[in-house]
């Protein structure tokens, strides 16, 4: 379970002010207040949108300290969901906000590998293109469809480049094209920055994900359609450290020219 759903010592809550106000600059301050009885600091932790704050709000937690429940309140009030993965749609009368924009697409919709459940991280939405986002961008490239050449879409993390289908098992037409093309765009990144991503059709490298953008460019005549998962592994993860920006952006850039090499020799 998350941070938010333990208790902390007065040490760790110290800690976590300061990464949380570290963290989220942008709309924290934390101002000393003075001290307890035991000359400890107190902090007020301000969330501000605008820079001139008109009115406000107070919030404290804690008065009592054997209600340990209520600072608790306090650290998830403030607490920032940095790993939420869906849309921010919502849905009925459902208490869950959001659907899986990679399982939106009009590709075998909520077959297999999606969910119909408004709380799964997979879920597919009520219809397919149901989220304006997803509608947007699939209206975009399916006007542009006869110049547009190549559809690549970037996401994190693992390392890979995938080609179709991730709706199915089975082999698409072109996956012996796409496939040594997958493997050239791999190649190059290793020569770039000397990582490793492991190249592969979607639902046979790593599993069966219908409604996915790259399998609906695919469909609709995009044949060069790749979906890049960038770094890294698993050490971070999601939270992937900002030193590792550049050299992720230069070897997926080589990735991209090794693409684009491709489909111009093929046009
Ligand atoms: O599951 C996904 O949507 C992608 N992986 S991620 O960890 N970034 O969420 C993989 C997408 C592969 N392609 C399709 N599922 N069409
Ligand atoms: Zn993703």
């Amino acid at each position: 379970s998350s941070y938010y759903e333990n208790y902390h010592s007065m040490k760790e809550i110290y800690h976590w002010m300061e990464e949380v106000v570290r963290v989220h600059s942008d709309l924290l301050r934390k101002i000393y207040i003075g001290s307890s009885y035991e000359k400890r600091p107190l902090y007020v932790l301000k969330v501000q949108l605008q820079e001139i704050p008109k009115s406000a709000i107070w919030i404290d937690c804690g008065i009592h300290a054997r209600e340990w429940i209520s600072p608790a309140f306090c650290l998830w009030f403030i607490g920032h969901n940095r790993l939420w993965r869906k849309s921010r749609s919502s849905h009925g009368n459902s208490k869950c906000i959001g659907t899986d924009m990679n399982r939106n697409f009009d590709a075998h919709w909520c077959g297999k590998g999606a969910s119909p459940y408004e709380c799964q991280e997979t879920y597919c939405g009520p219809y397919p293109e149901s989220e304006p986002e997803v509608k947007a961008v699939a209206r975009f490239v399916r006007d542009h469809k006869d110049i547009i050449k190549a559809y690549i879409t970037m996401h994190s993390y693992s390392q890979l480049v995938l080609f179709p289908y991730s709706y199915t098992m089975d082999k698409s037409k072109d996956h012996d094209e796409l496939e040594s093309l997958a493997k050239k765009a791999a190649t190059a990144i290793k020569r770039t920055t000397k990582k490793t991503y492991t190249p592969g059709a979607g639902a046979q490298t790593i599993y069966l994900a219908p409604g996915g953008s790259d399998d609906w460019a695919y469909d609709l005549g995009i044949k060069y359609s790749f979906t890049i998962e960038l770094r890294d592994t698993g050490t971070y993860g999601f939270l992937l450290p900002p030193r590792e920006i550049k050299p992720t952006c230069l070897e997926a850039l080589s990735a991209v020219k090794e693409i684009a090499q491709h489909v111009l020799q093929n046009l």
